[in-house]
């Protein structure tokens, strides 16, 4: 196809209730949508880059300016383009993954609207449904923990995270521990709060029965996820890590991780996300799918993800009201527990240009073929 321009939306939407992490608490999500217009019709895609760079070295405004100056000329310029050849037409860009996945992903949705086929048939998708997990992020007491926990308990979340980091920790997961009913799924994420000479604090959370720790040291440091890894039962999940599926290769290889967090957008796209599936499923290492507070638009595509064999955990994939007022799209809504993965063409979902337009933080900017 021939992208005739590329949009760049930035929006500002409030979440229902503040999300606090071992880095940082938001109240709101400023989240970059890349819509393209093509000669077959348009496609939309979420960059998961959150506004500050405290998450990962991404962050909006860093997106925008890579997509900006270096991707969306590299796609304007080129002749025919596809979903397929975008990673290869970005690779004189180092890194920026997130701002390359986002515009990947809207030239698949424009690719996949105009053929008739939806995500999840083009990723591989073996289930109509997928399990929900839902992250729970550090709260003002354990009161307040507990009664956010039981809320979505009562909604039907297959599997609770908690966010910890030091100070927040063995308290908050014994007491959600005791308010589940036995063999409830319970797992938790320190987004790399920890070193190394927590080892024996980290290993009094064996006590709790946890599927997994996820990412509890700096994510260029594989070697003492390793050291932990033999030193405790729980096991140790991989998220900020890994950023393709090499690194994950080798850090599996090494038994750093024996579980790993897929997010799309922090290995540069759903392309490159299914083959990280496929490597984990050869090596029998579990895989769950991320989130990063996505609006509707981000969550289809993680969905038709989640949909995968290998995905055999329930994951960070909750119902649009965890944390919108009201979604972009049509809103995803947990069904027994479970979120329906979309059919439709492309990302399956319509985006509301009305709220796209209430939301917006600025004009849209259009780059156009030059
Ligand atoms: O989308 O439900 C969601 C958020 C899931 O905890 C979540 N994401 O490290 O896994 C993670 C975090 C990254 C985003 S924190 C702002
Ligand atoms: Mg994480």
């Amino acid at each position: 196809m021939r992208v005739d321009a590329v949009e760049l939306h930035r929006l500002a939407i409030p979440l229902v209730r503040p999300f606090e992490t071992s880095f940082g608490r938001q109240t709101g999500r400023v989240v970059l949508l890349v819509r393209v217009r093509t000669d077959v019709g348009d496609g939309w895609g979420e960059c998961v880059a959150m506004v500050d760079p405290f998450y990962s070295s991404e962050f909006v405004s860093g997106c925008e300016d890579v997509i900006r100056h270096y991707l969306a000329p590299a796609v304007l310029a080129a002749g025919d383009v596809t979903a397929e050849s975008a990673a290869g037409l970005f690779s004189f860009v180092v890194g920026h993954r997130m701002a390359k996945a986002a515009i990947e992903t809207a030239l698949l949705d424009a690719q996949l609207r105009a053929a008739g086929r939806s995500f999840g048939s083009y990723f591989g998708a073996v289930r109509a449904s997928v399990d929900c997990g839902v992250s729970v992020g550090i709260a003002p007491s354990i009161a307040q923990l507990l009664d956010e926990v039981s809320g979505y308990v009562d909604q039907g979340y297959r599997r609770i995270k908690l966010k910890i980091k030091p100070g927040w920790d063995l308290e908050p997961v014994a007491a959600v521990r005791e308010l589940l009913e036995p063999g409830a799924l319970l797992q938790v994420d320190a987004n790399t709060a920890y070193t190394l000479d927590d080892l024996d604090h980290l290993r009094e959370l064996d006590a709790f029965d946890l599927l997994l720790i996820e990412q509890p040291f700096v994510e260029e440091d594989i070697r003492s996820h390793v050291a932990l890894a033999a030193a405790i039962s729980t096991p140790v999940c991989l998220d900020e890590s890994i950023v393709t599926t090499e690194v994950a290769i080798d850090a599996i290889e090494r038994r750093a991780t024996s579980i790993i967090n897929i997010k799309a957008g922090r290995v540069g796209g759903y392309l490159e996300a299914v083959r990280l599936h496929d490597a984990c499923l050869e090596r029998n290492v579990a895989v769950w799918c991320g989130g990063m507070l996505e609006t509707g638009i981000g969550r289809a595509a993680n969905v038709a993800l989640a949909a995968l064999p290998g995905f055999t955990l329930p994951g960070d994939t909750s119902a649009s009201d965890r944390y919108f007022a009201e979604d972009l799209t049509e809103p995803f809504v947990l069904r027994d527990g479970t979120l329906d993965v979309p059919t439709g063409a492309g990302s399956g979902v319509t985006v509301r240009a009305e709220l796209v337009a209430a939301w917006a933080m600025r004009p849209v900017e259009t780059l156009l073929r030059g």
